[in-house]
């Protein structure tokens, strides 16, 4: 039987990673994530998105817990307010990890209460785009049999 993909999902702004803030996230482009998790996930069936909607990353979420054998989430904006992701995660069956490119508990107090860190498995902050490449390798010790 075909293992099940992790999920990499990724919230607003993400796409303009490359040129976004360079001087706080770096200047790797999500294309260039997305290659380094699938390179970090070798077997591992990988699906990696990003969206700018809020409704599109809960649908995604949905498809997760339909289909998913983990969640690697960076909610980007979203990690704060959004009741539907986070009630879309409480209904995720596997592990989760969050994952933020910045220390986000370092910057502005607007970032500090991430709703999703209440319900993650466990959390990743500050290691920058490499952060990703620990988030797949931790989330496949987490789903491996
Ligand atoms: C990315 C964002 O877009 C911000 O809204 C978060 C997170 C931080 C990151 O560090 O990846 O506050």
């Amino acid at each position: 039987m075909a293992a099940k993909p992790i999920f990499i999902l990724n919230g607003p702004n993400l796409n303009r990673l490359g040129g976004r803030e360079p001087d706080i996230y770096g200047t790797m482009t999500l294309a260039d994530i997305e290659a380094m998790c699938r390179a970090a996930a070798g077997a591992r069936p990988v699906v990696f998105r990003q969206t700018n909607a809020e409704h599109q990353l809960v649908e995604w979420i949905h498809e997760a817990i339909d289909e998913g054998a983990g969640i690697l989430i960076n909610p980007a904006g979203l990690s704060f307010r959004s009741i539907p992701v986070l009630d879309a995660l409480k209904m995720f069956p596997g592990p989760i990890v969050e994952l933020h490119i910045s220390n986000i508990h370092r910057r502005e107090a607007i970032y500090r209460n991430s709703l999703v860190s209440t319900i993650a498995t466990a959390v990743i902050a500050g290691l920058g785009p490499r952060g990703y490449v620990h988030g797949v390798r931790a989330l496949i010790e987490l789903v491996e049999p």
